[in-house]
C-alpha cells in the first residue's frame, strides 16, 4: 500500500475525518472502490494476523479427520500434513458428497474467528469506506476450496441475493485468501461496476449440489454492463478484496493439489439492519461508544454488544 494516508470517504460526496490508521485506504483506493465496486489491498495482513483463523481452521480439519477415521472413510489422520494440503489429502479419492457432509463453507464460533474479524487492519480499511461505527455482519464464511470438488466453484452472483429483503445497504464483503490465490486454484473474479445495479434476477444453480445463487445472465438490467470485461484477481495470501453486496463476482474450480483457503467477512454501518435472521453479528468498532464494542465473551455468548 502507498505510504500516504488521506481522509476516508464514506461515499463519493462525504468525507469522514479519520486519517493515518495502519490499514486505512489511500484516496485513490477509496475512489477506485466507489467507481469500480471493489478494491484490492495487497498483503493487508501478515502471518501473525492470519494465525488465529488458521488455528481455528486447523482445529476444524482435525475434528473432520477424526470423524472420517471413525466412520472408516480414511485410515490415516495425516497429522504431519501442512495446513495448505491436509484437507485436500484427507478427501483424495472421496466423493463431493463426502466433502459436503461437513459443509461447503464454515461459520464456527471459535475464538480465532472473532480475533480475525476484529483485526484492526481490516477494520481500518472498512472504516475508510463507511466510517468508524462498524457492525460485523452475521454472515461470515471460511472456505476450504478443495481440489476438484464441484461446490468449490462459485457462479456469478451478488451477495445481496442471499439477503434480498434486508435493509442493510450496502454490506461490504472483505475477502481474504489465507494462501496465494490464482487462476489455477480458483481466485476471485469480479465484474466491475455492477455494484451500480439493484438486485438482479437470480436462481439457485443445480450443478454443485449446494444451490448457490446465480444471476440470470440475460437479465435486462445487466445489458449496460455487458461491454465491461470481468477481471480475474490473483492475490497473495493476506491480501484483501473489498466489494459491496451488489457487485457481481464468482470463482472457478480449484485445479491445484492444495486447498484454496479463504475467508469472507462482512461489515456494515451500525445503523443498518443487523440481519438477525442470519445469526448474531457484533459491534466491532465504535468511536462514539467504544465501551459497547463486543468482547470475545460477548460474541461467544451471542451478544451483539458488550454487556455492562
Ligand atoms: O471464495 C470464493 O470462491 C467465493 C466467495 C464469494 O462468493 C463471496 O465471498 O461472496
Amino acid at each position: 500500500m502507498a505510504e500516504q494516508k488521506v481522509e476516508a470517504i464514506a461515499n463519493p460526496s462525504e468525507v469522514i475525518p479519520t486519517v493515518g490508521l495502519p490499514g486505512s485506504l489511500t484516496r485513490e483506493q477509496v475512489e477506485f472502490y466507489w467507481r469500480e465496486g471493489y478494491v484490492v489491498l495487497d498483503r493487508l495482513l501478515d502471518e501473525s494476523d492470519m494465525a488465529p483463523i488458521k488455528e481455528a481452521l486447523s482445529f476444524k480439519v482435525s475434528k473432520i479427520a477424526y470423524e472420517m477415521l471413525r466412520v472408516g472413510k480414511i485410515k490415516d489422520l495425516l497429522l504431519s500434513e501442512p495446513f495448505e494440503t491436509r484437507l485436500a489429502r484427507l478427501f483424495e479419492g472421496l466423493s463431493d458428497a463426502d466433502f459436503l457432509a461437513f459443509g461447503r463453507s464454515w461459520r464456527d464460533r471459535h475464538p480465532g474467528y472473532f480475533q480475525f474479524m476484529s483485526n484492526p487492519r481490516i477494520l481500518d480499511a472498512v472504516e475508510s469506506l463507511i466510517g468508524p461505527e462498524i457492525f460485523s455482519n452475521p454472515v461470515y464464511n471460511a472456505r476450504p476450496k478443495v481440489p476438484r470438488v464441484a461446490a468449490g466453484a462459485v457462479p456469478w452472483h451478488q451477495d445481496r441475493s442471499y439477503w434480498p429483503g434486508a435493509n442493510a445497504n450496502p454490506v461490504i464483503t472483505v475477502w481474504i485468501p489465507l494462501v496465494d490465490a490464482d487462476e489455477v486454484n480458483g481466485c476471485l473474479q469480479i465484474w466491475p461496476r455492477t455494484h451500480n445495479t439493484e438486485l438482479v434476477e437470480h436462481h439457485a444453480e443445480t450443478y454443485s449440489g449446494t444451490a448457490y445463487t446465480e444471476v440470470d445472465i440475460d437479465d435486462a438490467s445487466l445489458q449496460p454492463y455487458k461491454k465491461i470485461s470481468a477481471v480475474t484477481l490473483p492475490v497473495l495470501a493476506g491480501s484483501a478484496i473489498l466489494f459491496n453486496d451488489r457487485c457481481i463476482h464468482m470463482s472457478t474450480p480449484n485445479n491445484s493439489d492444495r486447498v484454496r483457503w479463504s475467508v469472507d467477512l462482512r461489515y456494515q454501518p451500525t445503523d443498518q439492519d443487523p440481519m438477525t435472521n442470519h445469526g448474531v453479528g457484533f459491534l466491532c468498532r465504535s468511536s462514539s461508544h467504544p465501551d459497547r464494542v463486543a468482547t470475545l465473551d460477548d460474541w461467544l455468548e451471542f451478544r451483539p454488544e458488550r454487556s455492562s
